[in-house]
């Protein structure tokens, strides 16, 4: 089983691990490849390897273990969260989503969450539907 099914199934079951380097920490030291769309000093957005969309990135922050996930933040985490929402967004338009993109944070088990760092999907490039799944 992969890594990632095994975390999503972890997550589904409400057993998702909160520590250890996740996958993601391992992107931002680049000791695993990602495509890299974006970078700056505090944060990093790469393209999902799994895309549920023709454009699906992430946007995480990159200092390890300041936020495993969003319902985790407090007042000192505004504005690195609002810059990640601004990069979302530049990025978007980086990509050429000029009829409109969704921004997704999965948050804990019944969120779906299976990676434990806060991230951002940003999803665009075809006709998106509501509600989600
Ligand atoms: O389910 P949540 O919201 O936690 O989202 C985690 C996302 O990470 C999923 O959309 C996965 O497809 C994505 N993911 C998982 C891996 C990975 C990745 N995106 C880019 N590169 C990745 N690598 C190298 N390895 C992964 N396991």
């Amino acid at each position: 089983m992969s890594e990632e099914k095994a975390a999503k199934e972890a997550a589904a079951s409400g057993a998702a691990s909160t520590s250890g380097p996740t996958i993601f920490e391992k992107i931002i030291s680049k000791d695993i490849p990602a495509t890299i769309v974006y970078e700056d000093d505090t944060s990093l957005a790469f393209r999902d390897i799994n895309p549920q969309a023709p454009v699906h990135f992430l946007v995480i922050p990159k200092q390890r273990g300041r936020l495993t996930q969003l319902s985790k933040g407090n007042e000192q985490d505004e504005q690195l969260v609002g810059h990640l929402m601004m990069i979302a967004s530049k990025v978007a338009k980086q990509e050429g989503l000029d009829q409109g993109f969704r921004v997704v944070i999965n948050d804990g088990p019944q969120g779906c969450q299976s990676v434990y760092h806060l991230h951002l999907h940003v999803l665009g490039g075809r006709q998106l539907t509501w509600p989600p799944g």
